[in-house]
């Protein structure tokens, strides 16, 4: 893993992007550059470069497929340039254009030949019931023999090679739905399975469900140029995680008045006779924003805390307050 470290000089000169634009992208503030303004073409250049010898390999394992969804919709056009120029992802299920036995070659022949230094990033939780049968990513053909590889398999193998691993949404960073009440899949995260498995290989949670695009694409590049962010004890970066929604939240003013809304259509007053978790929760949603900036769970609706290790059970129900 690389240390923190300035961008060289050179590339600053060649960008025209300074270390306090890059690192002020991260924190989404209203005066700070957009994530996706980081991959303006000077930038991506001077990034590919940087990166030329750091594949990502994507896998997914038990999810709703949201978290990729998530990223697809944040930075078009320039998404395809991110993921396949930028981050150089060689490997992720749902965008790829090679299938099947070719796919998972490549997948592993890459594992092989940049062992300890790509990064893996796991999107869904693991389900480790029945020899992890509940989920098989692929097929490899060898001697004639098929041999099927499951999201067991493949969090084991590639995940021992990595050199870092991202669990991508609260499915992998905590379990999440999979992982609720009743859980017959076995579903665990990819911290737990690691610890299991004596697996040592650094992980960053970024949670959500699904996590904000800018959360994975600004841990991404982070962690792929600068190294793994800082993180808090539930093994988030900081970056992203280290804000309380109810301390920052626009209607916390009604919420020291008691001035609480009465239905969700409500414009005034705060949430929390209707569910809202905001206190428990730490994220930056409340300026960073969802839907390019268009709004975000208080305004419409509560929050019910996507983003914490305990959800959903320790988040239900989430209509009532806590
Ligand atoms: Fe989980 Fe991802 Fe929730 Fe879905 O695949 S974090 S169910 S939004 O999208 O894993
Ligand atoms: Fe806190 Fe939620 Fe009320 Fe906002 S709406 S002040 S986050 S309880
Ligand atoms: Fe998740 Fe709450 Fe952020 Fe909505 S506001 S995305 S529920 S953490």
């Amino acid at each position: 893993m690389k240390d923190e470290k300035m961008l060289p000089d050179e590339q600053q000169m060649k960008t025209g992007v300074s270390r306090r634009d890059f690192l002020k992208a991260f924190t989404g503030t209203a005066a700070g550059i957009g994530i996706s303004q980081m991959f303006n073409p000077a930038l991506v250049s001077a990034l590919q470069e940087e990166l030329k010898n750091h594949p990502v390999l994507w896998i997914q394992g038990q999810g709703c497929t949201g978290c990729s969804v998530s990223l697809l919709n944040s930075v078009e056009p320039t998404i395809a340039k991110v993921l396949l120029d930028v981050i150089s992802l060689q490997f992720h299920p749902t965008v790829m254009a090679s299938e099947g036995n070719t796919a998972m070659e490549n997948c592993y022949e890459i594992a092989m030949k940049y062992k300890g230094k790509f990064s893996l990033v796991v999107e869904g939780a693991i389900p480790t019931a029945a020899d992890g049968k509940y989920c098989i990513c692929g097929e490899m053909h060898r001697k004639g023999m098929t041999i099927e590889k499951t999201m067991v398999d493949m969090t084991k193998e590639l995940g021992s090679a990595a050199g870092s691993v991202i669990a991508v949404g609260t499915c992998a960073a905590y379990g999440g739905i999979p992982a609720a009440e009743g859980n017959v899949t076995g579903a665990t995260s990819v911290m737990d399975f690691f610890k299991q498995y004596g697996i040592k290989t650094p992980v960053i949670n970024l949670p959500g469900c699904p996590p904000h695009p800018d959360w994975i694409v600004g841990s991404v590049v982070h962690l792929l140029t600068k190294g793994i962010p800082e993180l808090d004890d539930a093994g988030r970066p900081n970056l992203f995680f280290g804000e309380n929604i109810h301390d920052n939240c626009p209607r916390v003013d009604a919420y020291d008045e008691g001035e609480m809304s009465a239905s969700l259509s409500d414009p005034k007053g705060c949430r929390m006779d209707l569910g809202c978790k905001g206190p428990d929760v730490y994220a930056d949603c409340y300026k960073r924003k969802w839907n390019s900036g268009m709004n975000w769970c208080v305004d419409n609706a509560v929050c019910i805390g996507c983003v914490e290790p305990g959800f959903p059970d320790g988040m239900s129900p989430f209509y009532e307050p806590m």
